[in-house]
């Protein structure tokens, strides 16, 4: 159990005793390491600068700002900014790639390719043939879907024009755009055109550097992201409520844990099914275990937590500690956020870890590759390594029963059905809500959990504070998992520690006062909530001006920047925490915060004491709400609005409605 005189490693409860257990069997994680790496205090601050090879350079000093030139005589200013616009071309490769991916698999399903998939959500994507200008009437749904994916695989190589999804966006926002000329090209295109202004001896200009940065940052939320969230959608449904467990007690001592890891849903929606398969349940059964067990971590666990209820052993941060519980039989690991790590503290266990995309191994790593179009084949391969290792389980480990249960599943058509029903629906009840100060605003808490803090803490105490403060939150990535984690994502959570207005909206919905919306590409689902909202009428009409704010408390991730760049550009105000990855620039903070609030009606802020980014995050909502001349807010008084339909209401107006084609018999 904890030790009350040492410093915790992680706010999880579970999560620090298996790091205890670890200390005690001399095993070293992240925790350890970042420990003895202190960072390094140039870098940090972006004030280095190693483009070329007359550098690096450190432009470092009392009077850096003014006095410092690395050789070429580049400024602090434009060497911060240079690194910050890497940080967002890197993010959004990450993202885009993965994306691409989907299309490409969207094409493969299409085409007859592969069979292991079948389009299940018809609905969805006959919406969004429509968004595509797609002909969608009286044709095979195969067809269609080809149109769209090869529609979606031309926004990445688009030269010229703007990305399909740019007219998704409220009029006003995309005015913004291309009034200061940030509308993205194509997604390939914006990054390609960031690493050469960034290159040595181009761009020197901080506030040109960051506005192409916005750009391809818009590339990113616009693209990437929105398209890989609607392809999921397409292929394997449209998330709708669900229940879940998350925490380490997750693993069963007498089944096979088979986990998934990273961010890609495509071979762990196969290991999903062909785990559930008598025939491979037996196999299980053959090796001395009862079944399958299967759970995830990070976002390719939100993905199949989604639309599942497959069980989250939580965030990045857990990956480590997960396999010291010694209940892991395989960790099967794509891409984005993987420790390299864990290969070396897997030899201290029987848990066998699996790299399965052609872009990323690890070294000492089992390579099982994935190809879309068979993603069964290789399931079943993975599966078999599982259940052939479940003999090999030791005793070995820190084994934790602890597990909370959590409703995830909110995409941004769900949200919009539980304000009316599948004829009714619409943002109004919400609008309306926040209008009469029931809900004060909306924030978007997502990003990493990073063990430079106490883990998954900052995001803990976030969400307790605003939901006692009457804002409703939504969430993604390793939010949600932390969230989860704690046992925050439960409708009781509101009853027990929402503020007045808020705990009346989420009890008479029925939801929890922290909607999960799925991974950290799903962060594009709170663009088209706040996109619905301004559509909707009577607060901001556009996604600037409204009482909303994001939240990345413990980002580690070159994909949180570019996630926090597209709000900022889309028109949310952003708050990161820790120190500023630009914050030996004055110049560059004060273009990220005042000229973007003056232009996008966005800013990317870095705060790292926790108070003082939630008093921000309220202030920021004040404000908007003091200019859009809603009604003051104070706790436990409202203005009129019009009465939210509980579920029994909207069963009523809806007998087997449903949201993006599933029905509710199906659920
Ligand atoms: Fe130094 Fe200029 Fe080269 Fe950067 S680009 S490493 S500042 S010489
Ligand atoms: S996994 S990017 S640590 S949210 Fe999406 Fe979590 Fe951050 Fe990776």
């Amino acid at each position: 159990m904890s030790n009350h005189n040492k410093p915790v490693k992680s706010a999880g409860s579970s999560a620090e005793e298996i790091i205890e257990w670890g200390e005690s069997h001399e095993m070293e994680t992240c925790f350890d390491r970042a420990d003895r790496l202190k960072p390094c205090p140039i870098g940090e601050t972006g004030a280095c600068c190693r483009v070329c090879h007359m550098g690096p350079c450190r432009l470092v000093g009392k009077n850096a700002e003014e006095e410092a030139r690395g050789v070429c005589g580049a400024t602090l200013a434009t060497v911060a900014a240079r690194n910050f616009l890497r940080m967002i071309a890197a993010g959004t490769s990450a993202h885009s790639d993965h994306s691409r991916d989907m299309a490409n698999t969207l094409l493969a399903v299409a085409t007859g390719e592969t069979t292991d998939f079948k389009i299940k959500d018809v609905r969805k994507l006959y919406k969004v043939a429509g968004i595509l200008d797609i002909e969608f009437e009286g044709r095979e749904v195969n067809e269609v879907a080809k149109d769209v994916a090869e529609t979606f695989l031309q926004d990445f190589g688009r030269q010229n024009g703007e990305l399909n999804y740019c007219k998704r966006a409220p009029e006003k926002t995309q005015e913004r755009w291309k009034k200061y000329g940030i509308t993205p090209r194509g997604i390939d295109r914006e990054v390609v055109e960031t690493m050469h202004r960034t290159a040595v001896g181009v761009d020197h200009d901080p506030d040109h550097l960051l506005t192409q940065g916005l750009r391809t940052a818009l590339a990113d939320g616009w693209g990437g992201c929105m398209i890989s969230t609607d392809i999921t959608d397409i292929l394997f449904g449209t998330p709708m409520p669900i229940k879940a467990e998350a925490s380490f007690g997750i693993f069963k001592e007498d089944e096979v844990n088979m986990v998934v890891h990273g961010h890609e849903p495509t071979l762990a929606e196969a290991i999903v099914e062909v785990g559930s398969s008598q025939e491979m349940i037996d196999y299980a059964k053959s090796k001395g275990a009862k079944g399958i067990n299967i759970g995830g971590m990070c976002c390719t666990a939100n993905e199949v937590l989604m639309r599942h209820g497959i069980p989250t052993a939580g965030g990045f941060t857990n990956q480590e500690l997960g396999i010291m519980t010694g209940l892991i039989d395989a960790l099967s690991v794509d891409v984005q956020c993987i420790m390299p790590a864990i290969t070396q503290l897997s030899k201290k266990f029987h848990t066998k870890i699996i790299t399965t995309s052609p872009k990323a191994m690890i070294q000492d790593a089992i390579h099982i590759e994935h190809d879309e179009h068979h993603p069964n084949k290789t399931a079943r391969e993975i599966l078999k390594l599982a259940c052939d290792n479940f003999p090999n389980r030791t005793k070995e480990g820190s084994h934790i029963s602890e597990k909370f249960p959590l409703i995830g599943g909110f995409s941004d058509e769900y949200i919009e059905y539980m304000q009316g029903g599948k004829w009714r629906g619409s943002y109004r009840p919400l609008n309306d809500a926040i209008a009469a100060g029931r809900v004060r605003g909306v924030v978007g808490l997502a990003g990493c959990d990073n063990p430079r803090v106490a883990s998954t803490g900052i995001h803990k105490y976030i969400a307790r504070e605003l939901i006692k403060n009457d804002v409703l939150i939504v969430s993604t990535g390793c939010g949600s998992a932390a969230c989860g984690s704690a046992g925050y994502l439960t409708p009781e959570m509101a009853l027990e520690n929402a503020g007045p207005g808020l705990r009346e909206v989420c009890e008479a919905i029925g939801i929890p006062p922290i909607l999960h919306l799925g991974a950290c590409v799903d962060n594009s689902r709170i663009l088209t909530i706040a996109t619905n909202m301004a559509k909707e009428g009577g607060l901001s009409d556009e996604i600037g001006g409204m009482p909303a704010v994001g939240i990345a408390p413990e980002w580690m991730s070159e994909k949180a920047i570019a996630i926090g760049v597209y709000f900022a550009a889309s028109g949310v105000p952003v708050i990161f925490g820790g120190e500023s990855p630009v914050g030996a620039s004055k110049e560059v903070t004060r273009i990220m915060t005042e000229v973007w609030m003056e232009r996008y009606m966005g800013a990317m802020h870095f705060e790292p004491d926790p108070e003082k980014m939630l008093a921000m995050a309220l202030d920021y909502i004040d404000k908007a709400r003091e200019a859009l001349k809603l009604r003051k807010y104070e706790p436990g008084k409202f203005g009129a609005e019009r009465v939210l339909m509980d579920m029994a209401a909207r069963r009523v107006i809806t007998p087997h409605a449903g949201v993006g084609g599933i029905n509710d018999a199906e659920r």
